[in-house]
């Protein structure tokens, strides 16, 4: 419907999303790792035992990974290897899934560009 397809959109521009508040403590979020440029924090609506959400400190125009430059190059790369750290803090020795959902068919709902973390369960194959 009308107000789903709204949803699904993503925003005209670079707008601030909800995750500028969580980084700049305006609401209050889980933090599980903080370095100078990744931030990561627990999922309100967790989809496994543990699941965490991974993003740039500044987002740099990064609203999600279809808008990534050469310039990105690296802080991709810290995002990935802080979801490792971060799947070693949280005991997830056996395994994790490391997703990024774009754009309206990737089913994304935040764009600032964010890594989920999951763990804690088997996870499936193929994703829903
Ligand atoms: P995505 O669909 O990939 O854009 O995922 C966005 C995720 O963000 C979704 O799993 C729920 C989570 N989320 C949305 N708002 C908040 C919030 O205010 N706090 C926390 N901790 N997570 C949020």
């Amino acid at each position: 419907d009308a107000a789903l397809a709204a949803a699904a959109a993503p925003p005209p521009a670079d707008s601030p999303t909800i995750f500028d508040k969580i980084i700049n403590k305006e609401i209050p979020a889980k933090v599980v790792y903080e370095d100078d440029k990744v931030f990561a924090f627990r999922d309100i609506a967790p989809q496994a035992p543990t699941h965490i959400l991974l993003i740039p400190k500044i987002k740099d125009g990064l609203t999600g990974l279809s808008q990534a430059e050469e310039r990105h190059c690296e802080i991709l790369g810290q995002l990935l290897y802080a979801a490792k750290l971060v799947a070693k803090q949280e005991g997830l020795g056996d395994g994790f899934r490391v997703v990024i959902n774009d754009g309206p068919d990737g089913s994304q709902s935040v764009y600032h560009l964010h890594l989920h973390l999951l763990g804690g369960r088997q996870m499936n194959w193929p994703p829903g």
